[in-house]
């Protein structure tokens, strides 16, 4: 609600407004909603409770509050939360146009009849209900001669503004002080540079050494001046802004995550989910399913699905294992092809870490998390890949080739096999070609299966198959092999009987043997 008389003469501005508050207040994002106002304001509180934000100061408002606010100065006022409201009428004017002199000079102590002193940048009053009347009805008084414009009304509303300058004087509880001696330019420089990041968010070549050449000062200045006046660094802002947006992108549209990502001018989908994450102590997609007004959409089952499976993907990237694991059951619960839920969503994101390993955007640290987050979502699924009351199959062995420790592969080879029937002995990783050749004769295996994920390890698996020659056990048993580095013609050079490039297949073939 918003209703504003303005004098309609075209002589002298002056604005009257009433409007219910309805932000809620979020410590984070106060300093994205504070605006200012080149006019003097006088903002009395007339209905409701609730906040109102100078610069980094917040001071709680009831019934009967007035704030007043020199030009220029930033604030906002916001709700505690949403069932609450407050309203507010406002009188907006240039000071300079109502009074002469004294009254109307900043830097002077009997501007706006001494309400502000030492430098003073907001105050505020607390009203006794007696004199609150009075000033509401000063408000009228003023509201009404601004729509009647009758005669005088000029040095009427003058006249009105004094009285009102000096009764609220009486009252002033506090004033808010600048910090810095020129904090008034200093401030202006500030506004300018928010207004500019607000336009230009959603450039990723954004920076403060951009604003500052813009603003013709330099880049250190502007950074003190900000970090100062703000509180907050210009980084720290500009990230704000950039997920404040993203917000209201997943809030309102349907949006998929990575166009979020570079309509905000985030850098990418990853450093998005960490941030966003860490800010909001939920995924982004948690966020929309929880507030998304987009009532009467339907969303479709295979839409919830795909940004589920985005949601894994992303927080497997960043080692989130719990979330990681929790999503994987939430896309079970939504229906979705367990196989599904691997390809789309964990080795979709491995596949990523993998990239940014070998470009050296991440390093081992950041590899391990994601593995971990890896092996926690392949549990979840382990007993929806195996089918459950199979005898078994067949019997086999795995590992991973000595001097290579990669084990999320074989895992999952051995997850699938299991999923067919077939008896997996777990040899672990770093296996050495005589341990696999001894399992399998005092096992009774018929398959020796061997993962490798590094080139300058997989010769080992031509030792697997030379070891099983020598122990007379070669045309009684299978040697699988598989892994990233190798392939068919590697399988052929080695003289092993099976490759296969992926766990599924490597099953389909293992079920193969067994019942050959
Ligand atoms: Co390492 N690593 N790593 N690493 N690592 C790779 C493999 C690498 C390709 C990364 C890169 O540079 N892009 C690179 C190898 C380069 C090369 O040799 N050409 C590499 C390197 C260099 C290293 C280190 C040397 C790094 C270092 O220390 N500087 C070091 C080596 C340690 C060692 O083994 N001695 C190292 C360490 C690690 C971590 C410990 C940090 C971690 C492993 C954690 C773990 O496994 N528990 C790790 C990881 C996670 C990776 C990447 C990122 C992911 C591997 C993975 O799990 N993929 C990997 C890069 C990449 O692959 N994009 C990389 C997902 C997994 C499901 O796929 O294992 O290929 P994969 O399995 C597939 C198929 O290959 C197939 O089925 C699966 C899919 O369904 N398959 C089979 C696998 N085995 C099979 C067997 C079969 C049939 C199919 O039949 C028997």
């Amino acid at each position: 609600m918003y209703k504003e008389t303005v004098n309609p003469c075209g002589e002298i501005p002056i604005f009257h407004s009433e409007f219910l508050c309805e932000e809620v207040y979020s410590p984070e994002d106060v300093l994205c909603s504070l605006s200012s106002d080149k006019n003097i304001e006088v903002n009395m509180v007339v209905e409701g409770e609730g906040i109102h934000c100078v610069f980094d100061q917040v001071i709680p408002c009831n019934v009967g509050d007035i704030y007043i606010m020199p030009p220029h100065t930033p604030h906002a006022f916001f709700v505690p939360d949403e069932k609450l409201q407050l309203k507010i009428r406002r009188l907006s004017f240039n000071i300079n146009d109502w009074f002469d002199g004294d009254v109307a000079a900043q830097d002077h102590p009997n501007f706006c009849y001494g309400i502000f002193n030492d430098n003073a940048v907001a105050a505020y009053a607390m009203l006794n209900d007696y004199t609150q009347k009075k000033i509401a009805s000063l408000f009228d008084d003023i509201e009404y001669e601004i729509s009647k414009t009758k005669n005088n009304w000029a040095d009427a509303i003058r006249s009105y503004l004094s009285i009102m300058f000096i009764i609220i004087g009486r009252y002033i509880n506090t004033t808010i002080k600048n910090t810095s001696s020129n904090s008034s330019k200093g401030w202006n420089i500030v506004i300018s540079a928010i207004k500019y990041i607000r336009k230009n968010f959603s450039q990723t070549t954004l920076t403060l050494s951009s604003i500052a050449g813009a603003l013709y000062i330099s880049e250190s200045h502007l950074s003190r001046l900000f970090k100062g006046l703000t509180g907050k660094s210009f980084s720290e802002y500009l990230r704000d802004i950039r997920l404040e947006h993203a917000c209201k992108l997943l809030r309102e549209t349907d949006m998929k995550v990575g166009e979020i990502v570079t309509a905000c001018g985030l850098s990418d989908v990853y450093t998005f989910y960490k941030n966003f994450t860490l800010r909001y102590h939920m995924t982004p997609h948690e966020y929309r399913k929880s507030n998304s007004p987009i009532k009467n959409k339907i969303i479709s089952k295979g839409e919830i699905l795909m940004s589920i499976l985005n949601d894994i993907s992303a927080n497997l990237q960043i080692g989130k294992a719990k979330i990681v694991a929790e999503l994987v059951q939430q896309a079970i619960d939504e229906g979705s092809n367990p196989e599904q839920i691997l390809n789309e969503g964990l080795l979709a994101g491995m596949s990523i870490i993998g990239e940014k390993f070998k470009n050296g955007e991440v390093f081992v640290p950041e590899v391990l998390v994601a593995a971990r987050a890896m092996n926690k979502g392949t549990q979840v699924l382990k007993p929806y890949l195996a089918q459950s009351n199979v005898t078994p199959n067949g019997k086999a062995c795995i590992g991973t080739i000595q001097g290579d420790l990669h084990d999320i592969g074989k895992n999952l080879v051995k997850m699938m096999m299991e999923g067919k029937g077939i008896e997996v002995i777990d040899l672990g990783t770093d296996v050495a070609p005589s341990t696999f050749v001894q399992t399998a004769i005092e096992q009774n295996c018929q398959i020796i299966c061997c993962s490798a994920l590094l080139t300058t390890t997989m010769w080992g698996m031509e030792e697997v198959v030379k070891e099983a020659e020598k122990a007379g056990i070669r045309d009684k048993v299978k040697i699988m092999i598989g892994g990233a580095p190798v392939n068919e013609d590697f399988c052929c050079q080695i003289g092993a009987d099976c490759y296969t490039p992926d766990a599924a297949s490597a099953a389909d073939a293992a079920i193969a043997f067994c019942k050959a």
